[in-house]
């Protein structure tokens, strides 16, 4: 079985999580997702579920006590055994390092016990970041346990544990930054292959691009791109997420490749602005001054800093560039956002947004992007660079980069 996470990194982080989170605690699976009627979307793991077990099944529910800790496996029937087969118990305990599997009858009679014991449960409470604003709807797994947990005891207090994880998935172990580095290096050399057969005409779209991307990932190890990718020029790339992929590519302009190879569930998070065969003065004017402050950026991260430090740092930065390219007069701190309206960067691990608590200081193995970007969209010019950076016991160190 290739596994790259041993189960003692599982057993490590359940440890790390038992020493700050006492009494009963449940965690579920993600659910299967119908994309038609008889087939799945591709099965994607709740980061904290798998972060804790290394197990990649739907609908498992991990119980977490002082003194045990065990897998509940989902409920299951004759049909789904014949199409689907049945999951083996000594693989999942291979993986996760957890001893006590039960099937799902057993399992639930012990956990309705416990629940029944119990005053109190941690469990995670249904994502609200990027929600139904932005059309999304989280995975039902969590709402579901919850449902689960109050019949069976409807007095019970539920304690979210977002906050627990937050602190563990913020400092990476040795295994999580060697698999960050790989994912960042993957991507980073992908991209510069793309660039040249780019400017050989050799992919003419942004869908070829993201495709070679994905195959020159595979090729690499990784399970491809880590989200969806972002292939944009002129004005289109001016839309800091701009999904689409299906339009040609205009030569002589600046191209933004914001994408990220996955390997071993970690992914990483580069951008970079190429150029399509001759781009106007006034182009490289722009990619030259967000290259200059995303060098000073990056030679500024240490620990102690806080995201909101380094947030004021990079607009001063901006300001004087802003300044240099016309766009803005002196003492116009408020158009600032107007060029650059996002965020210099984020955690990155698990997630392409990692949990973080964003208002504590930076500590020593953390692994944040770095990522100004100047959006001229009367000129229909925009620049992003973006690196993965891990932050050292006295620095920063960019990943991938050796
Ligand atoms: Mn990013």
């Amino acid at each position: 079985m290739d596994q790259y996470f041993k189960a003692d990194f599982f057993c490590s982080n359940r440890a790390n999580f038992k020493h700050k989170v006492k009494g009963l605690s449940i965690l579920g699976a993600n659910k299967l997702i119908l994309k038609s009627a008889d087939e799945s979307y591709g099965f994607v793991q709740e980061p904290n579920f798998w972060y804790l077990t290394g197990l990649d099944y739907a609908g498992l529910t991990l119980v977490i006590d002082d003194d045990q800790e065990f897998i509940i496996l989902p409920r299951t029937n004759s049909a789904i055994e014949c199409f689907d087969g049945i999951l083996n118990k000594k693989e999942l305990t291979f993986i996760s390092g957890i001893s006590e599997i039960y099937d799902y009858p057993k399992g639930i009679k012990v956990l309705k016990d416990l629940l029944l014991k119990n005053n109190q449960v941690n469990t995670l409470l249904p994502l609200k970041r990027r929600g139904l604003e932005f059309n999304n709807y989280p995975n039902p797994n969590m709402s579901l346990l919850i449902k689960q947990i109050k019949h069976f005891n409807k007095n019970i207090l539920i304690n979210d544990l977002t906050k627990v994880f937050m602190e563990l998935r913020a400092i990476k172990s040795e295994a999580e930054l060697e698999a960050l580095n790989i994912a960042s290096k993957i991507t980073i050399d992908a991209i510069k292959k793309i660039e040249d057969l780019i400017n050989q005409n050799k992919l003419t779209t942004a869908r070829e691009v993201a495709n070679e991307l994905e195959y020159i990932f595979r090729k690499a190890g990784s399970l491809g791109h880590g989200f969806l990718p972002i292939v944009a020029n002129t004005r289109d790339a001016t839309t800091i997420h701009f999904k689409n992929l299906e339009h040609r590519l205009i030569k002589n302009n600046l191209i933004v490749i914001d994408v990220g190879a996955e390997f071993k569930h970690y992914k990483a998070d580069i951008t970079r602005t190429i150029a399509y065969g001759n781009i106007p003065k006034r182009q490289k004017e722009v990619l030259l001054a967000v290259k200059k402050i995303q060098r000073a950026a990056i030679d500024l991260i240490k620990p102690g800093l806080t995201f909101k430090e380094i947030h004021n740092f990079v607009e001063d930065l901006m300001q004087k560039e802003l300044i240099k390219l016309g766009l803005i007069g002196q003492n116009n701190s408020k158009a600032i956002s107007f060029y650059f309206p996002h965020a210099f960067g984020h955690s990155l691990g698990l997630e392409t947004h990692d949990l973080i608590n964003y208002q504590a200081p930076l500590e020593k193995n953390m692994v944040i992007t770095m990522e100004p970007g100047i959006y001229i969209k009367e000129e229909g010019i925009a620049v992003r660079i973006e690196d993965d950076i891990l932050v050292t016991k006295d620095g920063s160190k960019i990943l991938g980069t050796e």
